[in-house]
């Protein structure tokens, strides 16, 4: 310990004791635990295959229903080093969810908020009725139950649906700010399918003008995001990212959600992108196609249904093979920009690369 004070070793042993008795702690002793130079980041990285996971979901097939008590047949990826909050980041929550033919899982609504991803879907009747509203889920859509929304979800087609949901619980837990109500009759009265969608479209009420929710548009299709990732064209092509559109409120022009920016990003055949940090942690799901992402020079390969994680403070780059890549991901960005906290860098050295990625396969 080195630290000026005019004291003696001895009374000052003891002043330590008698805070400690009292509750208080020294900053001088502590100083270098409460700040760190750079942030202390708990977590590794971590990649789930989808050929692994999804035959453990398959096998709760049988064994339970979402019914009221189970809830949801859901599976979260759990990062090995964050087992207490059952979560693949320090803030965002997913798990894949099972829907089997014919079943519906039942409503209820909480203040953590959610998205859901159409990972596997053979569309027609499969849908999450948000605020007494059926938004339909075709493979690949993104569909919203923010914070306080009733949700409830009903397969009413002959083939069992996979999807991946992203919760901000942890996020949430942290914040010691969980609820949580089933639902007994009293969720939204019945709305008319498109209804969230319709209303808006080109046009949103001035900013200082009242209107009735936070969150005027629920569901996102994959036939719109995957039209605007190709239209946007060479010069829209991020060195970080590739091309990368996020999933915004038009109401706001802000995020998905307060907690959650959702995105999707196309990396055209054999883009491989320059390496960067942040402090927002970032979740991904590999939408389509092969490649892989270096983590902290470790080079996690994936294709499509795999989830990874990207930690605060990782460096991180993608690459795509020899086909067009679709990757959407959630992060804790909006978070971290609201509170001022949001740092980003880039990693200049060896033309941003860092590692040689000769090869590699999914
Ligand atoms: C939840 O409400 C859903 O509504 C899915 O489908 C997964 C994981 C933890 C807590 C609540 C859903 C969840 C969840």
């Amino acid at each position: 310990m080195a630290c000026a004070t005019n004291a003696s070793a001895d009374s000052l042993e003891r002043l330590h004791e008698d805070l400690e008795a009292a509750n208080m702690a020294p900053t001088w002793k502590y100083i270098s635990s409460f700040i760190s130079k750079s942030p202390r980041v708990g977590y590794r990285p971590w990649l789930w295959k989808w050929d692994e996971v999804i035959p453990l979901l398959m096998r709760s097939g049988e064994l339970i229903t979402p019914d009221r008590g189970a809830e949801r047949r859901s599976m979260e990826h759990v990062n090995p080093d964050l087992g207490f909050s059952y979560s693949a980041s320090h803030t965002i929550a997913t798990a894949f969810q099972l829907v089997r033919a014919g079943e519906r899982a039942p409503a209820h609504r909480h203040a953590a908020g959610a998205i859901r991803f159409a990972a596997r879907s053979h569309g027609g009747a499969v849908y999450t009725k948000v605020q007494g509203e059926r938004l339909m889920m075709e493979e690949n859509d993104l569909l919203l139950t923010p914070s306080g929304m009733w949700h409830e979800h009903a397969n009413e087609t002959a083939h069992d649906i996979v999807w991946l949901d992203v919760l901000d619980f942890p996020l949430v837990n942290l914040l010691q700010a969980s609820m949580f109500q089933p639902g007994e009759g009293q969720v939204a009265p019945d709305r008319p399918d498109g209804f969230s969608n319709e209303r808006l479209g080109l046009f949103r009420p001035p900013k200082d003008f009242p209107y009735p929710e936070a969150h005027p548009v629920l569901r996102y299709p994959w036939t719109q995001m995957r039209e605007a990732l190709h239209s946007m064209g060479r010069e829209a092509e991020d060195r970080h990212e590739g091309v990368l559109l996020e999933y915004v409120n038009p109401l706001t022009s802000g995020p998905t959600l307060p907690t959650l920016s959702c995105r999707a990003q196309l990396l055209r055949g054999g883009m491989r992108t320059a390496a960067r940090r942040s402090t927002s942690s970032t979740v991904y799901f590999v939408i389509g196609g092969e490649g892989a992402t270096v983590i902290d020079g470790v080079t996690f390969p994936w294709a499509r249904g795999d989830v990874f994680v990207v930690p605060p403070w990782s460096w991180h780059e993608h690459a795509a093979g020899s086909g067009e890549a679709y990757l959407f991901s959630a992060t804790d960005k909006p978070v971290m920009q609201a509170l001022g906290l949001f740092r980003s860098e880039s990693f200049e050295e060896n033309g941003g690369h860092q590692a040689v990625l000769s090869s590699f396969r999914a």
